[in-house]
């Protein structure tokens, strides 16, 4: 029997994007009724945001465990041993402890959410995930007050991961949030594309995703979750201070000291690719801006 965390949707003989596009069309057509949802409120996709096909999704990545290159991930991720899989909880929370994955996402309700992921190299895709909110988790292990912020942790093979052999980053990759933005609901655990588990390399067998931040921050295969009340190392930020700040909120305005973050290149939009201008927080300001309110993000980057 599938672990129960395996996405129910095995229909060989549908692509995953026209199997998604027909549940669209579903879940469209049964509006208001509760129809057609994976396990509760599927979020409505929000009209002119249409995903990229599964191909450019599953085969230009970041994951530099298994090499910088971008196709690296899609020829190397597979090897990633993905069950059995654990994550450990620990620090201020009320019952810290190593949580088999079945545990977690056994317990989680999962959704389908429809989020433009931008890169810090300034290109974007859309992407139909699956996944559960962040803070449901958070609340089901019981954050304790003096808690500010959340670390994550990657695993690390050095047998599965060819890429942890150049000292690229400080292994494991690490990434952070500040409480109010892991609790945020948009801010997701993910455990599928379209419909179907993730691959190795978009992050198997659970990632974070938090859409209104550069897609680094979105930690791939994670393995330790920390409740604690400094501002955690960050990888990229150790790599490079001034490039990758602890925030990496997506901002317009902000260049990256090398290139400008103004426009991003569509991954997939034809021959030439296509640009599209950069919204501030990537498009979820309405969502997000509040959170940093009074603070000036061209210091806090
Ligand atoms: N562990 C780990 N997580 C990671 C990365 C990585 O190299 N290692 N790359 C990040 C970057 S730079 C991006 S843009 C996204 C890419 O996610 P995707 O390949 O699923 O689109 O993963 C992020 N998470
Ligand atoms: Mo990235």
């Amino acid at each position: 029997m599938a672990p129960i965390w395996k996405s129910r949707f095995k229909d060989s003989d549908a692509t995953p994007e026209s199997m998604y596009l027909n549940r669209r069309q579903l879940m469209r057509g049964a509006a208001g009724l509760g129809l057609g949802s994976i396990a509760g409120p599927a979020l409505a996709a929000p009209e002119g945001l249409e995903p990229n096909p599964y191909e450019d999704i599953t085969n230009y990545n970041n994951y530099y465990e298994f090499g910088t290159g971008k196709t690296d991930p899609a020829k190397y991720a597979g090897a990633l041993t993905t069950s059995p899989w654990s994550i450990q909880i620990d620090g201020m929370v009320d019952k810290p402890a190593e949580y088999q994955i079945e545990d977690i996402v056994g317990k989680a309700q999962i959704e389908e959410r429809l989020y433009r992921f931008r890169c810090v190299e300034a290109w974007s895709m859309v992407i139909p995930w699956n996944g559960f909110t962040l803070a449901s988790l958070l609340e089901r292990v019981g954050v304790q007050s003096g808690a500010k912020y959340v670390a994550f942790e990657t695993a690390m093979r050095p047998d599965e991961m060819p890429g942890l052999r150049y000292p690229v980053l400080d292994w494991p990759y690490r990434e952070g949030l500040r409480l109010d933005e892991a609790m945020h609901p948009l801010t997701l655990m993910a455990t599928g594309i379209y419909g179907k588990d993730l691959l190795g390399q978009n992050g198997a067998p659970i990632r974070l995703v938090v859409p209104w931040k550069y897609g680094f921050k979105s930690i791939k295969s994670i393995v330790r979750i920390t409740l604690q009340e400094d501002e955690p190392f960050t990888s990229w930020n150790d790599a490079n201070t001034r490039e990758y700040g602890f925030y990496s909120n997506v901002n317009p305005e902000v260049d990256h000291p090398r290139w400008s973050q103004a426009t991003e290149r569509v991954i997939g939009a034809g021959l030439f690719g296509s640009r599209r201008e950069t919204d501030m927080f990537n498009g979820y300001a309405e969502e997000v801006a509040d959170l940093y309110a009074g603070m000036d993000l061209k210091k806090q980057y």
